[in-house]
């Protein structure tokens, strides 16, 4: 029984783990015994990560802070919208979340179990500036000071994402947040503020989480907050406004944080692979690549819209000042990519554009959330189309998981090997990449435990972690088992 030869020995001291009876692996034990037992050679031991390579899990304010009401936070458009009759499958909201607020200093410890050294975590911007702009309230920001103080006690290094969809609903009540440019200059000021204050412990700052969802889903189709349906050219400048903001707070972090602050987007490119890895489709790929992404990365990283999405939008195209577009592309020092799902398999073809994009069918499967089509070759051509594109040298994974069923066994552990089958792929192939040169520094597991998964309320869960929402306790799923083991490894376990 391979069992037999987990050591708990050297986890046991941490809180949570040998109490719970997790299945602890010590590092460095069971694959080359294995090895050694079959007479097969330990293939695994060839498939590492670069040196320095960072591991990190990630979350976000509104997900997981809860105390809505505490110490002069100002409402976001989230609060809002979760307590909108009809918005939340199960009629949640985040008012208490998994209570991080107050239990941060048991989550870094939940960090520290992983042997993780980074983590990426959201600020919110209506606890700095309850009213959006204006006077910042110094409470907001203690909080976060208490946090970066408790992780740097641990060893962690923080990544600081500004903006993750919680505006101040001041800013939607004023300006009608992203449709305004006014709400870009805002974030401008609000990354100043922050980058003032914590830069001088925050190496590391993301602009704003997924742009590419946040306008569709927040301002096109309404699923998410604030729960707009606007017309195409409606959505074309809140688009526009959101690039302009992530320009002007990159700026804002220049001219206010210390030396050396390094700063870049968090996307959720539009993935696009190709179907069959021939040159032809891989070409035919690249080019999806980046007219799929022309209103988010290729616009950041190129200073202007193709010509086919200028086409194609015709008079919904946004409008703007030509100085707005060298403001979108200002130099980033990074690029943040959430890696979940392939959008597109893409085939190369004999028309204007150069590609087919394949239909899926019905028959692909998906994991437990029906968006979420397991697509493990997507950690690799993400990256590698984003570096070859455009030249990118740095580029940090800054989401990858997925939410399972993840139900407790009659021991009280939830097995969930669907989500170590999932990650274990998605880091092979992530393996492939940094062994073939693409530059991913780090990878940030989504998630750290389980969260407010937006307009799927509390029944999509993410996390290595699994939260009693009623009790509020974490307790370690296997996959938080495996997560370490990788980690320990530097490969994938
Ligand atoms: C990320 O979004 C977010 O950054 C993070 O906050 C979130 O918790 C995590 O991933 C997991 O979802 O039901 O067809 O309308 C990923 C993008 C946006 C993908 C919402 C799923 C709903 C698709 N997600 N989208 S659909």
């Amino acid at each position: 029984m391979p069992s037999k030869r987990f050591s708990r020995r050297q986890f046991s001291s941490i809180a949570g783990w040998s109490a719970l009876g997790m299945p602890v692996l010590s590092a460095g034990s069971s694959l080359a015994d294995l090895g050694k037992e079959t007479g097969l050679p330990n293939r695994r031991a060839f498939s590492g990560f670069p040196t320095g390579f960072l591991w990190g899990t990630a979350t976000s304010a509104y997900q997981i802070e809860g105390a809505i009401n505490e110490d002069g936070r100002g409402p976001s458009i989230w609060d809002r919208f979760a307590h909108t009759r009809g918005t939340i499958s199960d009629h949640s909201n985040a008012d208490t979340a998994t209570d991080h607020y107050y239990r941060y200093r048991e989550d870094v410890q939940l960090m520290k179990a992983l042997g993780a050294k980074a983590y990426r975590f959201s600020i919110a911007w209506p606890r700095v500036f309850p009213e959006g702009v204006g006077t910042p309230n110094p409470k907001g920001l203690d909080f976060y000071n208490r946090l970066l103080d408790e992780l740097s006690a641990n060893g962690i290094e923080p990544f600081a994402t500004l903006y993750h969809w919680d505006l101040p609903q001041a800013l939607q009540d004023r300006f009608g947040g992203w449709t305004s440019r006014d709400t870009s200059k805002a974030f401008a000021d609000y990354a100043a503020h922050v980058a003032k204050h914590l830069s001088d412990r925050v190496k590391h700052f993301f602009t704003i989480n997924e742009c590419s969802r946040h306008v569709p889903l927040g301002h096109g189709n309404g699923a998410d907050a604030p729960g707009l349906k606007l017309s195409h050219s409606g959505l074309h400048q809140v688009r526009h406004n959101l690039a302009l903001g992530h320009g002007l707070a990159v700026q804002a972090i220049r001219a206010h944080g210390r030396a050396g602050t390094r700063v870049g987007p968090a996307e959720n490119a539009v993935s696009c692979i190709p179907a069959i890895e021939t040159p032809e489709n891989i070409r035919a790929a690249e080019i999806a690549m980046r007219e799929l992404n022309a209103g988010y990365l290729t616009v950041m990283l190129e200073g202007k819209y193709t010509d086919a999405f200028l086409t194609q939008a015709g008079n919904d195209a946004p409008k703007y000042p030509a100085e707005d577009l060298r403001i979108i592309s200002s130099p980033i020092d990074f690029i943040g990519l959430n890696v979940y799902t392939p959008d597109h398999y893409v085939v190369a073809a004999d028309n204007e554009r150069g590609f087919t994009l394949a239909p899926f069918p019905a028959s692909f499967p998906h994991m437990n959330a029906t968006w979420l089509r397991p697509g493990p070759e997507a950690m690799y051509w993400v990256p590698r189309h984003v570096a070859k594109l455009w030249n990118v040298k740095s580029i940090y994974i800054t989401e990858n998981g997925t939410s399972g069923s993840d139900q407790p066994a009659a021991d009280g552990t939830v097995y969930d090997v669907d989500r170590i089958m999932y990650l274990r792929n998605y880091l092979t192939q992530l393996q492939r990449a940094t062994s073939e040169g693409v530059p991913v520094l780090g990878y940030f597991l989504w998630s750290l435990m389980d969260n407010f998964e937006w307009s799927d309320g509390y029944e999509q869960r993410f996390g290595l972690y699994r939260v009693d929402f009623d009790t509020k306790r974490r307790t370690p799923k296997l996959s938080a088992s495996f997560y370490r083991e990788t980690i320990a490894r530097n490969a994938v376990a």
